[in-house]
């Protein structure tokens, strides 16, 4: 593992107008589900061993009660945003139509608590939370959602604009996708892989038509998330697999933004799934709406190599199950890995930031996610977690590097600001910088929210 930085060599080596912020989003750390509608990830928790521990929505982190405590831990950070996402199902309850007095009123409060700490709100709209009753609808599946989206995004506008000026339409269109409905691991937990390319696609022209109600709303800067990443192969054999990952992991996405469409390479080599037909001028016109910044998460790169006789088990997510259609070829993460499984590569953001930089030219990113799990333990009242501060400290150095290198990158968010439901894996893998007692809820700020708070707040 890379050595530690200090914090001031760390802050000293962004420009002074760079944000250091913070992530969370709705579903992972809100609970209270009774007083919202039932999202997708409500019902898939429900299906036995869907969940590795068997979690659901309740009490997740107990947010919605303790918002307060929570604003001041982030303003105890000293970081200048917070990037959190909307509950549709609770800002939207019917789905379309209207919202919901106490759902909007919730976000209302929770923008006001930041802003008076002088914290910028970074929303995202979809954070993989659908109401139920819009999958019962035919979900992304469905040719209106984008009009559904729409009118959601543009009613967020309506509501919030006046004091966000930064909305992220979906965060990770490719894990809604691949893990919602290719591996089946996610919410809605289908497993079908031409239905899966025709999600992503269906997204990304949601996304265009929630950035033009967005800015219709007023809002200045609408934008999106996508889960990017360097994919790597070393192996002689392997390039045609690494190939077909990087389409369908990264230019799929930052094609369709850029205007160019759904590639031919991308179309010949699922061409056994899908016949792209769903595909139209208007989508893809839509999917290239003008965005203001895009947010990159990145966590590990994406090592390709031949198929081994008896794999390892790679890490949560990494099996070709979820690049369909892929070459015979197998994931093998390197260590140092996070209890997750994922490699620790931060030259990898460096390498993701500046492919993206070129996919992408001139438009504004943010790193909107970066982080990593480890298996913290309490002593004495205190988590002391060295493991997260170097991978903290190395991914941060790459990103000041991508910089220097010319990446117009204007600010950075860790993930996360406290221990959460990390989806299907429930409880098991903690990335807070904020330990989170699951039984009492006590909030203990671990040594990297030190850390990393030295860096927010320091002074070059
Ligand atoms: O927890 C997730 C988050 O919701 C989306 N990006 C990846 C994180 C870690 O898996």
């Amino acid at each position: 593992m890379a050595s530690t930085e200090s914090p001031q060599t760390i802050r000293g080596s962004f420009p002074d107008d760079f944000t250091f912020g913070v992530a969370t989003s709705s579903w992972q750390i809100e609970g209270s589900s009774a007083t919202r509608a039932e999202s997708i990830w409500d019902r898939f928790a429900k299906i036995p061993g869907a969940i590795v521990d068997g979690s659901s929505a309740d009490p997740a982190c107990d947010h919605l009660n303790r918002v307060e405590e929570d604003v001041d831990l982030i303003g105890q950070l000293g970081v200048g945003a917070y990037r959190f996402s909307v509950s549709w199902p609770r800002f939207m309850p019917g789905g379309t139509g209207a919202a919901s007095r106490s759902g909007a009123g919730f976000y209302d409060r929770l923008i006001d608590l930041l802003l008076e700490r002088g914290i910028q709100p970074l929303l995202t709209a979809y954070h993989w939370d659908l109401p139920q009753s819009l999958q019962e609808s035919g979900g992304w599946l469905h040719p209106d959602m984008p009009h559904w989206f729409a009118d959601y995004c543009q009613a967020l506008g309506e509501r919030y604009g006046d004091r966000v000026s930064h909305i992220a339409t979906l965060n990770e269109p490719w894990v809604s996708a691949f893990l919602g409905y290719a591996a089946g691991i996610h919410a809605p937990g289908v497993v079908n892989a031409g239905q899966a390319l025709e999600v992503a696609y269906r997204l990304m022209v949601a996304s265009g038509h929630g950035v033009s109600a967005l800015r219709n709303a007023g809002v200045g800067n609408p934008g999106i998330v996508l889960n990017l990443t360097t994919v790597r192969s070393e192996d002689p054999g392997a390039e045609k697999a690494r190939d077909h990952i990087d389409r369908l992991q990264n230019t799929l996405f930052t094609d369709l933004l850029a205007g160019r469409g759904v590639s031919d390479a991308v179309r010949r080599s699922t061409d056994i799934l899908t016949d792209w037909s769903f595909v139209t001028d208007e989508g893809v016109e839509a999917a290239a709406t003008p965005i203001s910044w895009l947010g990159v998460n990145y966590y590990t790169p994406i090592r390709v190599a031949l198929p081994r006789e008896s794999d390892q088990t790679a890490g949560v997510g990494q099996d070709t199950v979820v690049y369909p259609a892929c070459p015979p070829a197998s994931l093998q993460p390197r260590g140092p890995l996070t209890t997750m499984g994922w490699e620790v590569d931060p030259k990898g953001l460096r390498d993701t930031l500046v492919e993206t930089a070129a996919a992408l030219p001139g438009l504004p990113l943010w790193v909107t996610e970066n982080g990593a799990a480890y298996a913290d333990r309490v002593l004495d009242g205190d988590v002391y977690d060295p493991d997260r501060i170097s991978y903290l400290s190395g991914h941060l150095a790459a990103a000041a590097e991508a910089i220097d290198e010319g990446v117009p990158l204007q600010g950075y968010c860790a993930w996360s600001l406290m221990d959460n439901l990390e989806w299907a894996e429930g409880r098991t893998q903690t990335f807070g910088l904020v330990h989170v007692d699951p039984e009492t809820m006590q909030r203990i700020p671990k040594a990297s929210f030190h850390f990393y708070a030295d860096i927010a707040k320091g002074e070059r």
